[in-house]
């Protein structure tokens, strides 16, 4: 391994990449994992990943964790789809879906659960928790049971996809579900972390979004050795942008690559402290006290890690924009409609955002773009209840009378 140390991003502290610390315990600010690069060279790492199957411990040489204890369930090496009905819908000349949901448990969270419980195994941990929003829940209850940790979540009561809720409990964990918010949940989870030795495993933790970051090293191989012109994606914690552009500056810091994409974060209306922040050009992030958005997976008042995802953006020329609830659906219409990609409505974010971004002239036609699909069309069953359209209910007698006149397609 060649990590060095987690320094602290503000005041630069550094820590032993074996203690169990999540914030700098000088100022408070969040840490980083770092690596001794002039250790690696590009040649030898692209010829030892060129052996490897597309996944996140193919590139362990960058990775903060013991590959010969790892805890995995085959996480990584999902697809990037070119999706050239809905370019042409958008009149855009490159488009791709890197389809996250394709991941053991549904999701992006996995890439960095796989690390982030590895390295609990490595710690000695005798149990993990995080707050959730639903997806870190149940990627966290499946890696802590192939672990054979136990496992606390706290979510926001009645306000987690069925899906995901029922991905946790399934896998074992202890369901807390308080009254109350995700920010809510959060800090009560930090406070029992201190307290109690468990292991915190949100986005908080350094070592998590190290794996996340492979996504980037992954969009980069499937596109030839090529660098997209931006990365779309949405926004909630901010950890996924952060992890994403750190793994971008990594490759042109190993000289794999020379440029980076432009980092565009998308939240919704209800829900956007970040894209505030940057879009009035504020220092610091205010947060927001009631978030609410149909997207329920990025209802989140108070991103975490706001600070990373500030320099993502900034350093990569990147940006953000805002997306409505409906707007959500309808891109989550769309994308399972012209691609057969069924993606949950957070996800659909990136999309939605995408159109809008088009259409402000923020992004150009002629550019090659990724959006990021955090998570599965599946999490998240009442979305398509309440908003898509009700069966046709008919008489068995009556089928081939109501294809023909109603359906037209007979
Ligand atoms: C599908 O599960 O925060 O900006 O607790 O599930 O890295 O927070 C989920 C976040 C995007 C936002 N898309 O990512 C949780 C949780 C999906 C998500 C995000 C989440 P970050």
């Amino acid at each position: 391994m060649f990590v060095e140390s987690l320094k602290c991003i503000e005041c630069g502290r550094e820590y032993a990449p074996n203690a169990i610390v999540y914030t700098c315990e000088a100022c408070g600010g969040l840490l980083d994992v770092t690596y001794d690069y002039s250790r690696l060279e590009a040649s030898q790492l692209l010829e030892i990943w060129s052996r490897r199957p597309l996944s996140v411990w193919k590139y362990q040489e960058l990775l903060p964790a013991d590959s010969s204890r790892k805890v995995s369930l085959g996480e990584g090496g999902t697809g990037l789809h070119r999706c050239s009905r809905l370019a042409s819908k958008l009149g855009v000349k490159e488009l791709y879906v890197k389809n996250e949901g394709e991941n053991p448990t549904g999701s992006f969270k996995d890439r960095g659960m796989t690390i982030g419980v590895t390295k609990a195994v490595e710690l000695g941990a005798k149990a993990t928790a995080c707050a959730s929003t639903g997806n870190t829940s149940a990627s966290l209850a499946a890696y802590s049971a192939k672990a054979g940790l136990p496992c606390l979540v706290i979510v926001p009561s009645g306000k987690i996809a069925r899906g995901k809720l029922v991905q946790a409990v399934a896998h074992g964990a202890k369901v807390l579900a308080i009254k109350g918010s995700f920010d809510d949940a959060l800090r009560e989870v930090r406070k029992l972390c201190e307290k109690r030795g468990l292991y915190l495993l949100n986005s908080v933790n350094p070592f998590r979004l190290e794996g996340q970051k492979t996504l980037a090293y992954e969009v980069c191989e499937q596109l030839g050795r090529r660098v997209p012109d931006r990365i779309v994606l949405p926004v909630g914690n901010a950890g996924n942008i952060s992890a994403i552009w750190k793994g971008f500056k990594e490759l042109r810091e190993l000289g794999i690559t020379r440029e980076t994409p432009k980092m565009m974060g998308v939240q919704a209306e209800g829900a956007a402290p970040f894209a505030h922040m940057i879009l009035q050009n504020l220092d610091k992030l205010t947060p927001l006290d009631k978030p609410e958005t149909v997207a329920s997976a990025i209802r989140i008042g108070a991103p975490v890690n706001w600070s990373k995802a500030k320099a993502a953006v900034v350093e990569s020329k990147g940006g953000v924009t805002v997306v409505s609830d409906e707007e959500i659906v309808d891109a989550q219409r769309e994308l399972a409609r012209l691609e057969g990609l069924f993606v949950e409505p957070a996800s659909a974010a990136s999309i939605a955002g995408l159109v809008k971004m088009l259409e402000q002239g923020v992004i150009s036609r002629d550019e090659t773009i990724v959006c990021v699909a955090t998570g599965h069309g599946l999490k998240d069953p009442d979305i398509v209840v309440r908003f898509y359209e009700e069966p046709f209910e008919v008489e068995s007698s009556r089928v081939e009378e109501v294809v023909g006149r109603v359906l037209g397609c007979g």
